[in-house]
């Protein structure tokens, strides 16, 4: 139930909250709402003063069945918003499946690299990465968007997931990432049904035993939707589940997840202090019983 400190990354004592900056028409769940540059620099600043420790930057969706954007376009997206907001001194991630777009962020300013894909869909990352230093989130991928939905076959979704991020860590590893610089991630809604993504929450416990900081992406996802949809069985729309994100922020974090990414940071910044506050009096409480043991 450990959440480790990740090198580079604030280091408050608690689950971290990062918020998303998606510089996208056509986004998982906020539709392009910050898609021009000044836009999306503001949103950035707005989410620092929310709360947000990280600012996730992402140029390319991945919604169920979204095509791929090409690199000079993804490119032209982020790296003007990731510089001007690490000029502001916001500790910026990119979310990218691409080592180039990383190796310009990186340079750009940004402290992390978040590759939905764990090095699958770019083979050049990992040794980028290496190169680098930064913090490397490698999220458990069964394929592109497009057909992703396809791929969400388990027998044990727990198991095979960690099984499955445990080969990328050797994998990435063996290119000359370090240990310390990886992250992990179940990725919640890639390849995954309903069931599978509520097997891997309550799993998070089973998933730290991996080894590494391990970020959970819930936010505004059609799980969430699904779980409160109406009498007619037709799902909450993405902006109606935000309440319910923060319900999973505060189960994720009391569970030991080192961030949550979410799309609305300051009721979340909230909640990771309600789950570090509960997690300290539980330790607290352990200790006390110690204590009466001894006497
Ligand atoms: N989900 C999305 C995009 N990037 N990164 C990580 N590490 N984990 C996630 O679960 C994740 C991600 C898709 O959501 P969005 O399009 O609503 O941002």
């Amino acid at each position: 139930m450990t959440t480790r400190r990740v090198p580079g990354m604030p280091d408050p004592g608690r689950c971290l909250v990062m918020g998303v900056v998606n510089v996208t028409p056509d986004s998982f769940s906020d539709g392009g709402e910050w898609f021009d540059f000044d836009t999306a620099i503001r949103h950035g600043l707005d989410l620092v003063g929310e709360g947000a420790d990280i600012v996730d930057v992402g140029g390319e969706s991945t919604r169920p069945g979204a095509a791929r954007v090409s690199l000079e376009e993804e490119l032209r997206r982020v790296e003007p918003v990731i510089r001007a907001l690490a000029q502001e001194g916001v500790t910026v991630s990119v979310d990218t499946m691409r080592a180039e777009v990383a190796e310009v962020a990186v340079e750009a300013g940004a402290k992390l690299v978040n590759d939905v894909s764990g090095g699958l869909a770019d083979p050049a990352m990992p040794r980028v990465v290496a190169a680098t230093g930064v913090p490397y989130v490698v999220m458990h991928w069964r394929g592109h968007s497009r057909d992703m939905d396809s791929r969400a076959i388990y027998a044990d979704v727990v198991v095979e997931v960690a099984e499955e991020l445990r080969k990328r860590v050797d994998s990435v590893l063996a290119e000359g990432v370090s240990e310390e610089q990886i992250v992990l991630d179940p990725g919640l809604g890639f390849s995954k049904k309903p069931q599978h993504n509520w097997a891997l929450l309550a799993g998070i416990g089973r998933l730290t035993e991996l080894g590494h900081p391990l970020i959970i992406g819930a936010s505004r996802k059609r799980f969430l939707g699904r779980l409160l949809a109406d009498a007619e069985g037709t799902p909450r729309p993405f902006s109606g589940s935000d309440d319910a994100t923060l319900a999973v922020t505060a189960l994720a974090a009391r569970a030991g997840a080192w961030c949550v990414r979410v799309h609305q940071v300051g009721p979340n910044a909230d909640a990771v202090r309600v789950a570090a506050a509960w997690r300290a009096a539980d330790k607290g409480h352990a200790g006390q019983n110690a204590d009466e043991g001894r006497r």
